[in-house]
């Protein structure tokens, strides 16, 4: 699953971590001597000094040629006054030179433990190439540059343990993946405890997987002990009240319909009032697929909603629609969607329009459709899918 998506995140995580090493080699082979130019002088001299000034110091009374001469008292002074110059060198120079030797000592330590950060222009080669690349998974161009910038400022200047960089770079596209996907989220379970009945309304484009979606959402909630009934809302396309029926009679829940070319708002209003009198937890609304250029069908769902009132309004995308799926979540956005239901992932490798989807619409991703059967329909993870592309 994902597995495209995921590959392109891997290449990038590895472009990054191949870019701090690259960094380390080029430090590595600087000679920690190598000393900003205003102390070198003092480090050069040192040597000199030492010779020169501390040796005349020590010998200066033994060698003194002058023990008769009556005037000790003068000489002291003529010795304190040479000493004390000399002691102040004395200083000057020890004191750098015990500086550098912990600065050396430090550096090499930090050396050990401090992978060379990243400045921006090491990163934009790499970040550039991540952006198409997200962009060839069905990521939208904003999501994508939304992606590298959050990086970007994550990773540029940054210090790094040694060893830990490829942890730190799966952190930083974690919190960028994780801040799109943090949307207000839904519980079902928590809406039912609430409401009685809860009215969900399928819409979205022709064949994206509603009518599939709806069946098994009404399996999963008789799974989890809720009652639900099915409105046969698409009185446009041929067969399908025929195709929700047999879909209702194999689950075993109630379906209400009306006629082929009925107001599918009067579909919906009677299974709502069905739901009310038998104390039903769930009304699913099946809808035709439209196209959002066709007006007509777009104002029909309108009036479905107007009058009835959805406590949530679900768009269906298939996920092998690709970057359209920006279009059509924009398109429908348009409705007022609550949240969305992803179909077709098992047979779509890219997974980027997850992203794009979330970050246009700002709602949740209920659940992924995984397949043909009632089973393969799975409750959206954010964490857990990031987890899955960034594994
Ligand atoms: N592989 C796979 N196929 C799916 C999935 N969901 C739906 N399908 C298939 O997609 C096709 C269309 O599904 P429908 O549920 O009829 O789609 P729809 O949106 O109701 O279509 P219209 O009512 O014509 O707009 C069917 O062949 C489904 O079996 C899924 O998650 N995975
Ligand atoms: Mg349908």
């Amino acid at each position: 699953m994902f597995g495209i998506l995921k590959k392109k995140l891997s290449k990038a995580i590895k472009s990054i971590s191949e870019k701090f090493k690259e960094k380390e080699e080029i430090e590595k082979e600087k000679p920690i001597e190598e000393e900003p130019v205003k102390e070198q002088p003092i480090v050069e001299e040192h040597p000199v000094v030492e010779e020169k000034l501390v040796e005349p110091l020590e010998f200066k009374p033994k060698v003194a040629p002058k023990p008769e001469v009556v005037k000790p008292k003068i000489e002291l002074e003529k010795i304190k006054v040479e000493k004390e110059p000399e002691k102040e060198v004395e200083k000057k120079v020890e004191k750098p030179k015990k500086k550098f030797f912990i600065k050396r000592a430090i550096e090499r330590v930090t050396r050990k433990i401090i992978a060379k950060k990243l400045d921006e222009s090491d990163l934009l080669p790499v970040l550039g190439e991540l952006e198409i690349d997200l962009i060839e998974a069905d990521v939208a161009v904003a999501v994508a540059e939304k992606i590298k910038n959050d990086l970007l400022k994550d990773l540029a200047g940054k210090e790094i343990k040694r060893g830990k960089e490829k942890e730190v770079i799966v952190a930083a596209f974690k919190k960028s993946l994780m801040d799109i996907l943090s949307v207000p989220e839904i519980d079902l379970k928590k809406v039912a405890a609430e409401k009685k009945p809860v009215t969900l309304l399928f819409l979205g484009f022709n064949g994206s997987g509603k009518t599939t979606s709806i069946a098994k959402l009404a399996n999963w909630l008789k799974s989890e002990g809720f009652t639900c009934v099915l409105a046969a809302a698409d009185t446009f396309r041929a067969a399908s009240l025929e195709q929700l029926e047999e879909h209702a009679n194999k689950i075993g829940v109630k379906m209400i319909k009306h006629k082929y070319g009925a107001d599918p708002a009067a579909v919906v209003y009677d299974a709502i009032e069905h739901a009310k009198a038998k104390g039903v937890n769930f009304v699913l609304a099946d809808t035709a697929g439209r196209v959002h250029t066709n007006k007509d069908l777009m104002k029909e769902m309108e009036k479905i909603i107007r009058v009835n009132k959805p406590d949530l309004k679900i768009l269906v995308i298939d996920s092998l629609t690709g970057n359209d799926a920006v279009l059509q979540a924009q398109a429908f956005g348009e409705l007022g969607v609550d949240a969305v239901v992803f179909t077709k992932v098992d047979v779509n490798e890219k997974g980027g329009a997850i992203l794009s989807v979330t970050h246009e619409l700002k709602k949740p991703i209920l659940f992924l459709g995984l397949g043909q059967e009632y089973k393969d329909f799975e409750e959206f993870d954010a964490e857990k899918f990031v987890n899955n592309v960034l594994s």
